[in-house]
C-alpha cells in the first residue's frame, strides 16, 4: 500500500483523538503536533506543513460549529478536507474521446518510469475497452526500443516503432500514422529521457509536440525524489506545456509524501500513481480518497461514524435529565408503597 508509513502515523493520531475524554485546545494542539511529525517523516516541505497544520490549528477551534456535529466530528472532517486541499481536491481524469484518436505522449527524465507508464497507461484502458497503441519514439537510449515493444507485446497492444530511424520527430510522426491507420483510440507515445538542463532534448521535446499535436502531454515523476519532484515539475511546466503529471514508484518510497504534495502545489493536476514494477501497478489519482485511504477510512461518512461510535463525552443535559427522571421514578415507587400500604390495611 502506498505510503503506509505516513498513513499509519495520520491514524494513529487521530485515533487518541477518538479515545480523549475532553476536546479542548490543548489536544488539539497535541494532534497538529502528531500531524506535523508525521508529515515531516514523508519528507513533506516546511513550508507546505506549516501551511497545512496551521489551517487545521485554525478551523478546528475557531470555527463554529455546524449543527449536531461535535466537535471532536468537526476535527476529523478538517483535517480530511486540508489535506484534500492541499493534494487537488478534485480528480482530473484524462480526457480520451472514444472513436477518435487520441495522441498522449509522456515526457520526463531518464529513469523516471516513462517507458513502464506508457505500458501501464496502455494496458489500463485497454482493459476498459478503449483501443490503444504505443509508439518508441525513443532513439535515444539503447534497449528502449525492444523493452516498450516486449511490454506491448505481452499484452496484444499494437506497437510501432523504428530501431533505424535516427530522427524522433520523424519516429513520432510516422507512429502516429500508423495507429491512426489502424483506428487507435489511445495512441501512448514515449519519449526520450530528458534532464532540465540539456536543452537539446527540450527542443526535441518540443518539436515533437508540434509535429504530433498530442491532445496531453504528461509528465512522469519519480515519486522517490520527494520534494525535488516539484522543482522538476517546475522546470518541466516552464519548457513545455505539460497538461498533467503521473508520480511513479510511490510503493516502498519513504518520500512519497514530499512528491506529491510538492507535485501538487505546481498545480498541474496529478493523474494517475505507480504503484510498482508490474503492469497494472497504476492507479487514477483521487486525492479525496488517497486522503481516505491515509486516515484509514474509505470516506469521509465512514470516518465520522467512528468518531461517533467512539464518543464517550457524556452530555450534560442529557446527564440532568437523567438524575432528574430518576429521582422523580423514586418519589413515584414510594408513592405507590404508600398506597398499597394503605389499601392493604384498610381491607384487611
Ligand atoms: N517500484 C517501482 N518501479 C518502477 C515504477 N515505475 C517504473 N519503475 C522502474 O523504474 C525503472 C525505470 O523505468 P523506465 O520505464 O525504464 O524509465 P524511463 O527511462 O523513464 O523510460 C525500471 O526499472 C522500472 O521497472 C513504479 O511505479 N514502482
Ligand atoms: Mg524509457
Amino acid at each position: 500500500m502506498v505510503l503506509e508509513r505516513l498513513g499509519r502515523s495520520l491514524n494513529s493520531a487521530l485515533k487518541r483523538l477518538f479515545g480523549a475524554t475532553v476536546v479542548d485546545e490543548a489536544l488539539v494542539k497535541e494532534l497538529v503536533r502528531d500531524i506535523q511529525r508525521a508529515l515531516l517523516q514523508a519528507d513533506v516541505d516546511v513550508t507546505l506543513v506549516m501551511a497545512i497544520t496551521e489551517r487545521v490549528q485554525k478551523q478546528a477551534l475557531d470555527e463554529t460549529l455546524p449543527r449536531g456535529v461535535s466537535r471532536r466530528e468537526h476535527i476529523v472532517r478538517v483535517v480530511w478536507d486540508t489535506l484534500a486541499y492541499f493534494l487537488g481536491e478534485r480528480p482530473v481524469p484524462l480526457t480520451i474521446t472514444p472513436g477518435k484518436p487520441n495522441v498522449v505522449m509522456l515526457v520526463g527524465i531518464q529513469g523516471s518510469g516513462k517507458t513502464t507508464t506508457a505500458a501501464k497507461l496502455a494496458r489500463y484502458y485497454q482493459k476498459r475497452g478503449i483501443k490503444t497503441g504505443l509508439i518508441c519514439a525513443d532513439n535515444f537510449r539503447p534497449g528502449a526500443y525492444s523493452q516498450l515493444k516486449q511490454l506491448a507485446e505481452r499484452s496484444n497492444i499494437p506497437f510501432w516503432g523504428d530501431e533505424g530511424e535516427k530522427n524522433a520527430v520523424k519516429l513520432a510522426k510516422k507512429g502516429v500514422e500508423y495507429m491512426k491507420k489502424k483506428g487507435i483510440e489511445l495512441i501512448v507515445l514515449d519519449t526520450s529521457g530528458r534532464h532540465r538542463e540539456e536543452a537539446g532534448l527540450i527542443k526535441e521535446m518540443r518539436d515533437i509536440a508540434r509535429a504530433v499535436r498530442p491532445q496531453e502531454i504528461v509528465l512522469v515523476i519519480d515519486g522517490t525524489l520527494g520534494q525535488q519532484a516539484g522543482a522538476q515539475a517546475r522546470a518541466f511546466k516552464a519548457a513545455t506545456d505539460i497538461g498533467s503529471i503521473i508520480v511513479t514508484k510511490l510503493d516502498g518510497s519513504a518520500k512519497g509524501g514530499g512528491a506529491l504534495s510538492a507535485v501538487a502545489a505546481t498545480q498541474a493536476p496529478i493523474k494517475f500513481i505507480g504503484t510498482g514494477e508490474r503492469m497494472d501497478a497504476i492507479e487514477p489519482f483521487n486525492p479525496t480518497k488517497f486522503v481516505g485511504r491515509l486516515l484509514g477510512m474509505s470516506d469521509i461518512r465512514g470516518l465520522i461514524e467512528k468518531v461517533r461510535e467512539a464518543q464517550i463525552e457524556v452530555d450534560e443535559d442529557a446527564a440532568k435529565r437523567f438524575i432528574r427522571e430518576s429521582a422523580l421514578r423514586r418519589r413515584n415507587l414510594k408513592i405507590c408503597i404508600c398506597f398499597s400500604t394503605r389499601f392493604y390495611t384498610l381491607s384487611s
